[in-house]
């Protein structure tokens, strides 16, 4: 297994949409095991390709106290949604910065798991937030992106002074 390095906003390759799996191979469950450890190991409860720099539609997440319920998500698709709530958000690529974005409150996913077999997955709460903060990093889009131009440039910049140091 293996660290692996996490893009730090503003980085373009931020931005990039991700393309579908096609086929989960040795590659894919490699990456997804290292994507998990990287989480782990830097506190995180959500994570997508996009933010180690690989364009392929895969997403790990656990919201679990113990750190033990892994969920991976493969081509994950939005099949309904209700609802609204607004959750302090933050992310592994903007380090230090939490603010409120509002989201859906309930959420139907269809999505592959990390063999390739097709399940459901309905979410509320914090769950439902993670999954729908880390399908906006596989569309290129990060969470400050919600926020005022003058916040997004504020944080803009202090992460780039941070980085220079
Ligand atoms: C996305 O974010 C998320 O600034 C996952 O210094 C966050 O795992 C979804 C983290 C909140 C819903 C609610 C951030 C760790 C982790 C930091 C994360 C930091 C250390 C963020
Ligand atoms: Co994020």
């Amino acid at each position: 297994m293996a660290i692996l390095t996490i893009l730090t906003y503003p980085d373009p390759n931020l931005h990039k949409v991700a393309k579908r799996v096609i086929n989960v191979d040795e590659v894919h469950k490699k990456l997804i095991k290292d994507m998990a450890e990287t989480m782990y190991g830097s506190n995180g409860i959500g994570l997508a390709a996009t933010q180690v720099n690989f364009h392929e539609r895969i997403i790990v997440i656990d919201i679990s106290d113990d750190k033990n319920d892994l969920l991976t998500l493969i081509n994950p698709e939005i099949l309904q949604k209700e609802g609204k709530q607004e959750y302090e958000e933050g992310c592994l690529s903007v380090p230090g910065f939490y603010e409120a974005v509002e989201r859906f409150d309930y959420i139907k996913v269809q999505s592959l798991d990390n063999r390739g077999k097709s399940f459901e997955i309905e979410a509320h709460g914090l769950l439902s937030v993670c999954i729908q903060h880390e399908m906006d990093h596989l569309e290129g889009k990060v969470f400050v992106e919600y926020l005022s131009p003058l916040k997004q440039n504020r944080i803009k910049k202090k992460l780039i002074k941070q980085r220079k140091k």
